[in-house]
């Protein structure tokens, strides 16, 4: 039995990975940071069979920022592979914590591996950086691809940077199986609340109930090549099963703006949307409601047409920002096999559906109804 530790357990890449890793047979072994709230949700169901002795899924606590930590997790557990996926992984809080952010991902990413080396597994054990499009950030080159220039634009691109030079570095020096997957943006309906495509999916449920009144963005013209995150984490995986290491872009190769996300997601629930203004004085409009479509989603929605359903809040705004990305996977294509499955239409109904029956259940609502009091909305 192949065995994997797979750091950042709790997000929302982990929960796919370690459900992928499972069902191949793995034991999988969980690193998981200390919170002061439950937050397993994502990884809940994997634990059912569990919390019994003969279990494949196991997790331990730890940080990146704890070498000691690492080493005694890593030589204990002596792995078939890691997967480094833990990370301060928002781009926006990176520019309020710069030096967290570097610390945990890009001197995390050499913990690891340092770790690999102090457990004498540098033979043994196959390494995954999660990298990410972000390095390209200023884009150089349309697509980007593996041999594209990286230009970062943020604290958080500029760490990831550091981790995925120290992947190639150490593959060059100790003859590591180190593997960079530069993955462009991947949603789910497990996607974090506060990036913005599930930003968007959640207010549409939230305001389609009317728990919500509007919605509120920043910079609505960037673009980005969204996939799903089930896709991307087969990619993961396949980089470790080849003979030798090496980086590969994951993107779906099509690009999309905010503005269009949200049409798209309204678009679902048979609303139409119009904008007016401009810059900071934009805002959404809805200009039509098809009524036949709008009730198979919610029953007596207090949606009415003119009714205005997004704003534009410079509080949003990034520092420096990244306007455009689209990546060019043919490598992964013809040396993996990868090819993305869902398209950006079906990855939105599947988000916009699961976020309208997270918001109707009942006991979410008792559980985690203050997270959708409008202005408690506003600062996601
Ligand atoms: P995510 O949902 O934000 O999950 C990040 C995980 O890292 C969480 O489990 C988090 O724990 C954990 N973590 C944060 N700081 C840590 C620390 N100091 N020590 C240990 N664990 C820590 O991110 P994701 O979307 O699954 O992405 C997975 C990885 O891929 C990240 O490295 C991200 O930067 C990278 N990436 C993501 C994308 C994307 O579009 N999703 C694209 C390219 C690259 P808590 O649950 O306690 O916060
Ligand atoms: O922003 C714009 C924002 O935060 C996408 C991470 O997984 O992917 C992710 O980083 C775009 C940006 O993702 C809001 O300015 C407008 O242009 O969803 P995001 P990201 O910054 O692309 C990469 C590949 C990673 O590696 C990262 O870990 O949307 N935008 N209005 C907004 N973004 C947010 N979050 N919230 C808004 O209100």
């Amino acid at each position: 039995m192949k065995k994997a530790i797979v750091t950042g357990i709790t997000g929302q890449d982990g929960a796919y990975l370690a459900e992928l890793l499972l069902k191949k047979g793995y034991e999988v072994f969980g690193l998981k940071r200390r919170s002061s709230i439950f937050n397993t949700a994502r990884i809940d169901h994997l634990f059912e069979k569990d919390r019994q002795e003969n279990s494949n899924f196991k997790y331990a606590y730890s940080d990146l920022s704890d070498s000691s930590n690492l080493i005694r997790i890593i030589s204990e557990f002596q792995p078939d592979e890691i997967y480094n996926l833990a990370a301060q992984s928002h781009v926006k809080v990176s520019f309020d914590t710069p030096e967290y952010t570097a610390n945990a991902d890009g001197i995390g990413t050499l913990r690891i591996l340092e770790a690999i080396r102090t457990a004498k597994l540098v033979d043994k054990t196959k390494f995954y950086q999660a990298s990410t499009s972000e390095l390209y950030g200023k884009v150089q080159e349309i697509p980007q691809k593996e041999t594209t220039p990286f230009y970062p634009r943020s604290p958080y691109a500029v760490a990831k940077m550091y981790a995925y030079w120290i992947t190639v570095n150490y593959r060059e020096a100790y003859g590591m199986h180190a593997s960079n997957g530069i993955l462009f943006n991947h949603e789910s309906p497990l996607r974090g609340e506060t990036f913005v495509t599930r930003k968007i999916t959640r207010a549409v449920a939230n305001i389609a109930l009317g728990f919500q009144h509007q919605l509120s963005l920043g910079n609505i013209d960037a673009k980005r090549d969204w996939g799903h995150a089930k896709d991307y984490v087969k990619a993961m995986y396949l980089m470790l099963q080849q003979d030798k290491p090496d980086d590969y872009v994951i993107a779906t190769g099509i690009t999309t703006s905010v503005r269009d996300f949200v049409i798209m997601a309204f678009n679902h629930i048979g609303v139409s949307i119009k904008f007016e203004g401009k810059a900071e004085n934009e805002i959404g409009i809805i200009d039509t409601i098809d009524f036949n479509i709008l009730k198979t989603k919610v029953e007596n929605s207090p949606l009415k047409v003119g009714q205005t359903i997004l704003k534009i809040d410079p509080f949003y705004y990034r520092p420096t920002e990244v306007d455009l990305l689209v990546g060019d996977a043919t490598k992964a294509k013809t040396q993996l096999n990868w090819t993305p499955t869902y398209t950006l239409d079906a990855l939105i109904k599947e988000m916009v559906d699961s976020d309208i029956n997270l918001m109707k259940k009942e006991d979410y609502l008792k559980k985690g109804g203050f997270n959708i009091i409008p202005n408690v909305e506003d600062i996601i």
